[in-house]
């Protein structure tokens, strides 16, 4: 038997976001989000046409959840506060309710033991703000900077863990390269732009928070996917999985930490006259403020081989022109999902962040198991059975133990997610919550197996194998 502890006041807990969670729109004040407009003008784009005003009922449900919470063994819970709620025009006036129910939900969840780590932006901006263009726009950036203050101001004396963004290349990718989030462009130009100014406004509202003095510290939570050659001993394959690497990976983790951009990438925008418009500080700044400590989302690693068939190239240039991605056989799947589960993944993007970011300060931010159609899995006593979610954990969190022995600087492990909750287009199609919601009896919540069994190993900090 081999037994997995980890350090003292390791942060256990998990995460969501306040767009997939809080519901109630139109309502108490709140502004209309990209996701408001695009649901209400392309309903059939969402999964069973369950749109965000369906989310998980959070606003309401908060005390109830926060004692779930207890129940499943957090010491700690990351979230967003909505743009769209709290200034619901984007810039300009803030709405008080919405100040009550942030102001509610911190105290409540520190009442109880469980410490708020709180993200500022999660894929929602304002509707008044992608009418003028969105991320595009440079006026975006100033005006995320004043909601963070607004923010800072108004809720840093209990909140001590700020992250700017989550996940910053989901807008880029989806909205801009992909086509799964509005405003569906294919777009290079843009998404460069789109990302550039992600990171002049994380670097911008952590200067502001650093010159505030607040007691607390400031990052950013990006999802890695390590990069893996189909055949490490073959250079064209070994070059094409670095390219992929400084798009989706390095373009945010560089900055982020380091305050620098991939010079691979800045050639190959120089390249094809794709770099950013920017101006004469922006550099600088960007240079000046870096994180205090990182979030890692990892769910899955990409596998890529050197480029074989020319793509597409209507909509103009797209990183696949220097890679292909590769379908290694033999991978182990999510077979509910369609994800591949590769646990080491975990342990090499620590190992990196170890080696080349100078060892920062980080946690797991989001790691889970998504499963489509798991109402299978109920039992007569109506718990849902998800040993594979156990499995999935527990296999994921060896290799973080192994990272923690050979030094890396982990202090925590958040699952995604803690209630099930509404994912996007996907809606409620792929379930990843320790608690089960039951959208036909107004958000019942039924913890499952996962969560007694998240108990029990954070209360031991650790499990036996
Ligand atoms: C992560 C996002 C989450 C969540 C999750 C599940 O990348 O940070 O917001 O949506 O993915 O995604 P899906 O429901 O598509 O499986």
């Amino acid at each position: 038997m081999v037994k997995y502890e980890f350090p003292e006041n390791f942060w256990w807990g998990s995460a969501a976001s306040g767009p997939q969670t809080e519901g109630v729109y139109p309502g108490d004040g709140k502004g209309e989000s990209l996701w408001d407009y695009w649901y209400e003008a392309e309903p059939e784009k969402f999964f069973n046409q369950v749109g965000p005003d369906k989310a998980s009922r959070v606003y309401r449900k908060y005390p109830e959840d926060i004692q779930l919470m207890k129940a499943t063994g957090h010491n700690s819970f990351r979230t967003s506060i909505q743009w769209s709620r709290l200034i619901p025009n984007g810039t300009g006036a803030v709405n008080p309710e919405a100040v009550t129910f942030y102001n509610n939900l911190i105290d409540e969840m520190i009442a109880n033991g469980i410490e708020p780590f709180m993200n500022l932006y999660h894929f929602d901006i304002p509707m008044a703000l992608q009418r003028e263009g969105g991320w595009v726009n440079r006026k975006t950036v100033d005006a995320y900077v004043a909601f963070a203050k607004t923010c800072f101001e108004l809720f840093g004396d209990r909140v001590k863990k700020w992250f700017t963004h989550n996940e910053p290349i989901v807008p880029v990718e989806a909205g801009y390269l992909y086509q799964f989030h509005y405003p569906m462009e294919i777009n290079l130009r843009h998404a460069v732009q789109v990302g550039f100014h992600e990171m002049l406004a994380s670097a911008k509202a952590i200067e502001a928070y650093h010159e505030m003095k607040l007691d607390g510290e400031i990052g950013i939570i990006l999802n890695l996917t390590p990069s893996y050659p189909r055949d490490a001993a073959n250079p064209a394959d070994v070059k094409a999985a670095a390219i992929a690497d400084a798009f989706f990976n390095r373009s945010f983790l560089d900055p982020s930490v380091k305050g620098t951009f991939p010079t691979e990438l800045v050639e190959i925008l120089k390249e094809i006259d794709h770099l950013p418009e920017y101006e004469a500080d922006d550099l600088k700044t960007i240079a000046e403020n870096t994180v205090d400590l990182l979030g890692i989302n990892y769910y899955q690693p990409r596998r890529i081989k050197a480029k074989e068939t020319p793509i597409d190239s209507t909509n103009g240039p797209m990183p696949e022109d220097y890679f292909d991605n590769y379908e290694m056989p033999g991978r182990k799947m999510n077979i509910y999902r369609g994800w591949e589960i590769y646990e080491k993944g975990i342990y090499d993007i620590l190992t990196n962040v170890r080696e080349n970011y100078g060892n920062i300060r980080c946690f797991i931010s989001e790691n889970g198991m998504g499963v489509e159609g798991e109402e299978r899995f109920i039992n007569d006593a109506g718990e849902i059975e998800d040993d594979y979610r156990i499995e999935f954990i527990s296999e994921h969190l060896k290799y973080v133990h192994q990272a923690i022995a050979e030094g890396s600087n982990v202090q925590g492990y958040h699952m995604w997610t803690c209630m099930d909750n509404w994912s996007w287009t996907n809606a409620y199609k792929n379930r990843y919550g320790f608690i089960s919601v039951n959208l036909d009896k107004e958000g019942e919540r039924t913890i499952k197996k996962s969560g007694h069994w998240f108990k029990k190993m954070t209360d031991a900090n650790g499990f036996n194998d």
